[in-house]
């Protein structure tokens, strides 16, 4: 699949510092230092719906590992899967009496137009489950002959006893995981398994829903899971930096997943870091798709909101943290970029150099973007009550700006 086209990310004098970040696995900061290509994996959007808030905050986070890593002269080489095959889909589909093929292709290209209008990085590999499936069935196959995963009625299952490691992402309760198994996705009350928690690795093919060749598992489709596992191993391989998503894939999804790679390749771990965005509300609730409680990044755009703002206002937040969007977040932000933009439109100004550096010990302390925020709207205050001498200091915090945080003036 095609992604996006590419923002240029100016380059700043001088060199960034190395990222530390919190890991979900351990609990603790890591600081990533992956030599001169970075590797990280996202997970991608199931395109039932419109880009909302909430991923747009997610993949806004990511986004800030990637411009961390560039500004440390790295290469980063970075993989995002579509979920274009999966239950909500097909639901979605046929509630709306339309194919699931396009509705997939629709939402999908509206994704890219709000990542684009954001100024989010494009993944180098932009791959769909569907275009895996001739990666994942052969994992499965492995997995199978190797006693990690068994048949239950034509379905293959993957035994999460097969992972000595399993449970270290999330280091979930088994009471929790089971809580959750049910809520996202899974089947633990599903009689035959050998534990309730283990997910599905290939569904066989059901009556009036799309199946694919599965050589010798049958025709069927494959399991959420596998699907980013196969995309992330065909493109990084194992041991790679980051495996990012929201902090309600922690589990099953992340945790599921690393399991299928160490149980692969018995390699340990997956990923080195575990990174996890917090969820965006609206009144008082997760915005999600299948609650319906959302502000589409596409509805704002539509309305004549500026995209720069739209990506201020999720940058006011720390990643990490669950926070709830309102209308006063979006006025905050359409207020913030008027005063810097007008303060970089000046001639001249306050010398911007130690800005540069507040920018970038704030983004490598664990992405902390409102900090980064605080230290502009500090030179961008000085410019007004005072001004400056310094003729390349507009031009400097315009590139630094947009380098760092995606946000251009
Ligand atoms: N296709 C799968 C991942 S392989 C999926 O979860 N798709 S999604 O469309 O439901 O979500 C896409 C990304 O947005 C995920 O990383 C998810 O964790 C994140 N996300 C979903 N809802 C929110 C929310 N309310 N706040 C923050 N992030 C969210
Ligand atoms: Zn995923």
């Amino acid at each position: 699949m095609h992604a996006w086209p590419a923002s240029e990310v100016p380059a700043l004098p001088g060199k960034g510092r190395d990222l530390r970040i919190h890991d979900t696995a351990t609990g603790g900061r890591v600081t990533l230092a992956p030599g001169p290509v970075a590797r990280i994996y996202v997970c991608g959007i199931t395109p039932y719906d419109a880009t909302h808030m909430g991923h747009a905050a997610t993949y806004n986070a990511f986004d800030l590992v990637q411009r961390v890593w560039l500004d440390t002269k790295r290469q980063v080489h970075y993989v995002q899967n579509v979920t274009d095959v999966d239950d909500p889909l097909l639901e979605r589909a046929i509630r709306d009496g339309i194919d699931w093929v396009g509705l997939a292709e629709r939402e999908t290209a509206l994704f890219r137009e709000d990542m684009t209008a954001l100024r989010m990085l494009p993944p180098q590999h932009y791959i769909g489950a569907v275009e895996a499936i001739p990666g994942i069935v052969p994992l499965v196959e492995r997995l199978r002959d190797s006693g990690a995963a068994y048949e239950l009625e034509g379905d293959i299952y993957f035994s999460v006893d097969a992972d000595p490691h399993f449970g270290q992402v999330s280091n979930y309760t088994t009471e929790l995981m089971r809580h959750l198994s049910a809520e996202r996705g899974g089947d633990p009350e599903r009689p035959g398994k050998k534990n309730p928690l283990d997910p599905m690795l290939w569904m066989a093919a059901r009556e009036g829903e799309p199946s694919w060749d599965g050589a010798s598992l049958g025709a069927g489709r494959p399991g959420w899971h596998i699907e980013c596992v196969a995309i992330a191993l065909d493109h990084l391989g194992m041991g790679f930096d980051v495996q990012g998503g929201g902090s309600d894939l922690i589990f099953p999804h992340h945790e599921m997943g690393a399991s299928h790679a160490q149980a692969l390749t018995g390699e340990f771990p997956m990923a080195k870091a575990y990174v996890h965005a917090g969820m965006v509300g609206l009144d008082g609730e997760k915005m999600s798709k299948s609650r319906g409680n959302l502000v589409f990044v596409s509805r704002l755009r539509r309305d004549g909101v500026d995209p720069a703002a739209i990506r201020l206002a999720l940058l006011s937040h720390h990643y990490r943290a669950d926070w709830e969007w309102t209308d006063q977040v979006l006025q905050d932000a359409v207020e913030r970029l008027g005063r810097w933009r007008a303060a970089v439109s000046r001639p001249d100004g306050p010398s911007a150099d130690a800005l540069v550096e507040e920018l970038r010990e704030a983004l490598s302390d664990d992405l902390d973007a409102p900090a980064a925020l605080v230290a502009v709207d500090r030179w961008a205050a000085l410019q007004e009550a005072e001004g400056g001498t310094d003729d390349s200091a507009p031009g400097l915090v315009s590139r630094a700006v947009d380098a760092l945080l995606g946000v251009a003036l």
